[in-house]
């Protein structure tokens, strides 16, 4: 038995469910280009940190199963699902862009997909990095502070009910937070706030539980300091 086999039977975290893969799912002009063009079969992509970079906001064992095990199944799930249907010749953007049309299991799981592979890399080791000043500009002129964004974003992350994501996305020139339920994105044609996204953090439970339990706020607020504003930053054109 493994370390993470000897923490859910003892804790029973697997039987109550926090680990099942969930079925759910996004896109962005900036982000990865070669994902533009990624079709089926989809891959889980590496991380370019280690499991135990992230400490202590966020712990080893949190990051090595959401990444291996539930990032891991939306992709397995994603491929099934498009396999020998008209969404295999897709590029993921693709099919988040029309994802109404779609199945839920390739809504959910595309968006998992996507919005998973965002994450990664808006999060990262401290490297002192900060929003460029083009992006440092649009803050100030949206929100007034950097501080105020926080305020604002920490309150969407706390309010969205049950699983989901908080978002700073780019729409109309504007810079404005919004969250989405489960794994849907804001670059889905379903979703009532469409834009490019800047920013996402993940609030299910998976994501925190293990380090914080009920305390979705001290997670909240250590995300804050494990952000890469180079990605972040890279991800704001005008
Ligand atoms: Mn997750």
């Amino acid at each position: 038995m493994n370390r993470l086999e000897f923490l859910q039977k003892t804790i029973g975290l697997a039987g109550a469910g926090l680990f099942l893969p969930t079925i759910m799912n996004a896109s962005s002009k900036g982000f990865l280009d070669e994902k533009l063009v990624e079709k089926a079969p989809f891959s889980l992509p590496s991380l370019t940190y280690d499991y135990k970079a992230l400490e202590p906001a966020i712990d080893a064992l949190t990051m090595e199963i959401h990444h291996t095990r539930h990032h891991k199944a939306y992709v397995d799930n994603l491929n099934k699902a498009v396999q020998q249907t008209d969404w295999e010749q897709k590029s993921l953007e693709e099919i988040l862009g029309a994802v109404s049309k779609a199945p839920a299991i390739i809504r959910n799981n595309g968006g998992g997909h996507w919005n998973h592979s965002f994450f990664w890399k808006v999060i990262g080791p401290v490297n002192g990095s900060k929003p460029s000043k083009v992006l440092n500009d649009q803050i100030v002129k949206d929100f007034g502070s950097i501080d105020n964004l926080k305020i604002e974003f920490n309150k969407a992350a706390m309010s969205r009910f049950g699983s989901g994501w908080a978002w700073l996305i780019y729409k109309d020139g504007k810079l404005q937070i919004t969250s989405t339920a489960n794994q849907d994105n804001p670059l889905m044609d379903i979703v009532e706030v469409k834009g490019t996204p800047i920013l996402a953090l993940d609030v299910w439970e998976h994501a925190y539980y293990l380090k914080y339990q009920n305390k979705r706020a001290d997670y909240v607020n250590a995300f804050w300091t494990i952000i890469n504003w180079d990605f972040v930053s890279s991800q704001f054109t005008k």
